[in-house]
């Protein structure tokens, strides 16, 4: 499924770029902390085939400490506005409302909210009342805590059942189905295993009715199936692994996928929507 926004294709899974200006991103800490650094590194990723890019200023991996709300705000919005300035179709990676309402008048066109409206109660109206796209990913914790909260009787069907519970909350509060992004939320309260289970029946998330975001990129989970006796393959080497979950995501039907690099993972899209119109054809 597709999200009608335009400046997006239509027609293939799209990338989404990441930058993180923050000092402690798992994958790419302080690397884009500067506010010209972090806007420079947003316009290489367009360059290397992201359709957008995603900003966020708080870091979430596990046990991840909150970020003061108006640093966040001022690691953010003028990145997001200078990105959006140059023509770059920009989404704000944030779980507080204050920050989305800044980032949207610095001219983010999207939402991503890694707790589905649920860490800041003014999200969810703000997002209906701007009538803007919106990322649900399934959450059930912040991060100091979020691994305490791996217990499911059945992952698959738990986190289904749970991220289709807060949609409905998301649509009843105002907010357009057509807008709804729904997305797994691959390592968050999830164990690697549980993270495998998931991927393994993406097409019950795309089943959801909205389109899905998969947003493996150099996850740890990544890292210990590509262990060696070093230990964990290191986070910048997993753009391989990430890019094959780039291919499988596409293939399940996955409207985006949400990576640190976007090169392979570019390649990889085209190469399966290229497949797919094959297939119809056949
Ligand atoms: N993961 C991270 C950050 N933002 N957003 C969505 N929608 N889904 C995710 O799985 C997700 C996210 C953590 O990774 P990062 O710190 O490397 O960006």
């Amino acid at each position: 499924m597709t999200l009608p926004l335009a400046g997006l294709p239509q027609d293939r899974c799209v990338v989404m770029g990441v930058v993180n200006v923050t000092p402690d991103s798992f994958s790419d800490g302080g690397r884009w902390f500067d506010p010209g650094a972090a806007v420079e590194h947003g316009l290489e990723l367009v360059r290397h085939g992201a359709d957008l890019v995603d900003v966020g200023g708080e870091s979430t991996r596990p046990g991840a400490l909150p970020v003061d709300r108006d640093e966040e705000l001022r690691r953010v919005v003028p990145v997001v506005r200078r990105l959006a300035d140059a023509g770059v179709l920009v989404s704000v990676d944030t779980m507080w409302s204050a920050t989305a309402e800044q980032a949207l008048e610095a001219g983010a066109a999207i939402v991503n909210d890694v707790s589905g409206g649920r860490a800041d109660e003014r999200m969810i109206p703000l997002v209906a009342q701007a009538d803007v796209p919106f990322v649900v990913m399934h959450w059930r914790a912040h991060s100091p805590q979020m691994q305490q909260h791996t217990q499911y009787d059945d992952v698959l069907e738990d986190v289904l059942a749970e991220l289709a519970a807060q949609v409905r909350a998301v649509l009843d509060a105002g907010v357009a189905p057509e807008r709804v992004v729904v997305d797994p939320g691959l390592g968050f309260s999830k164990t690697g295993d549980q993270n495998w289970t998931l991927l393994a029946h993406l097409r019950r998330f795309a089943a959801l009715g909205h389109p899905l975001l998969v947003a493996a990129s150099r996850k740890g989970f990544l890292g210990s199936l590509l262990a060696d006796e070093h230990g964990p393959r290191p986070v910048m080497e997993r753009e391989d692994a990430t890019a094959a979950i780039s291919t499988i995501s596409a293939m399940a039907g996955a409207w985006g996928v949400r990576v640190h690099d976007p090169r392979r993972s570019a390649d990889a899209v085209r190469v399966v929507a290229r497949l797919r119109a094959e297939a119809a054809h056949a």
